[in-house]
């Protein structure tokens, strides 16, 4: 008698077939490391998670942990991955692809050659140079993930620089990318103004709507990161396939903070 493992799966829609129905998709943010916190995150009724390796507190063993408890929930999980800097990085995006996450999110996405490095990682050969190993991944999403993987793990990759702006068409035109997310703080920094998530520089706003554009006439899904949900309803009007409320850290400052003040009124 053979056993096969039955998998993972949800009955929740994935990124691309939200995106395809033209849903608005509400990422919620990750950043710090508890598994009980992404369990609730993922019954809080987001349409997908990003856990951040970046400027989230998180490292492997987290990652695996939050992948673990929100699996239970079936919400579908992004990673951000520290860098897309160099070739060495891919080791980290593949190794949370073999985690389970349905996708990476790679920061500073400045160049053609980023792009298609983060592309790169997240594909088995032909189309890349992904490592066959999925040792959770392969349980979560059942036997046959090797051959959907290709197809259905997200290579999305964050314009946040003037770097990425000047070389925005050979960016979007890397083959295999599935989306961008913007990051408006460093997009803010590296055009010369202060950090924010809702910009008020006219260049920048100019910027922010340019790259939507050209990523979604790509067919490219356009995401960015927000200050809250108010926030994130205006992109959605203007068109933005996914948006962030910002992160846990604020939603839970921003509770707690009230609950003192309504305490103390
Ligand atoms: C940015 O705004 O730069 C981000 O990366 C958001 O996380
Ligand atoms: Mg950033």
């Amino acid at each position: 008698m053979t056993f096969t493992a039955p998998p993972l799966t949800s009955s929740k829609p994935s990124i691309r077939q939200l995106v395809q129905a033209k849903r608005p998709v509400v990422n919620g943010w990750l950043s710090m490391p508890s598994s009980f916190g992404a369990e609730l995150a993922a019954r809080a009724g987001y349409d997908s998670l990003t856990l951040d390796m970046q400027h989230g507190m998180l490292g492997f063993g987290d990652v695996l942990n939050m992948l673990l408890s929100i699996g239970g929930v079936g919400t579908p999980t992004l990673v951000r991955v520290p860098s897309a800097f160099d070739h060495v990085k891919a080791d980290v995006m593949m190794h949370v692809l073999d985690a389970g996450a349905g996708g990476i999110i790679a920061p500073q996405m400045d160049s053609p050659a980023i792009a298609a490095q983060i592309v790169s990682a997240c594909r088995y050969p032909p189309m890349g140079l992904r490592s066959h190993g999925p040792t959770r991944a392969g349980q979560a999403f059942g036997p046959d993930y090797p051959k959907r993987a290709n197809a259905e793990i997200l290579a999305i990759g964050m314009i946040e620089s003037q770097a990425a702006l000047d070389q925005l068409d050979g960016i979007l035109d890397t083959p295999g990318l599935d989306g961008i997310y913007i990051g408006p703080n460093d997009l803010s920094l590296s055009m010369g103004v202060a950090a924010k998530s809702e910009p008020d520089d006219p260049r920048v706003v100019a910027a922010i709507e340019r790259v939507r554009i050209a990523a979604q006439s790509r067919g490219l899904i356009a995401g960015i990161f927000c200050t809250d949900g108010e926030a994130c309803a205006l992109r959605f009007k203007q068109g933005f396939d996914m948006a962030t409320p910002a992160h846990d850290v604020a939603a839970l400052m921003q509770g707690q903070r009230q609950r003192v003040a309504a305490a103390r009124a």
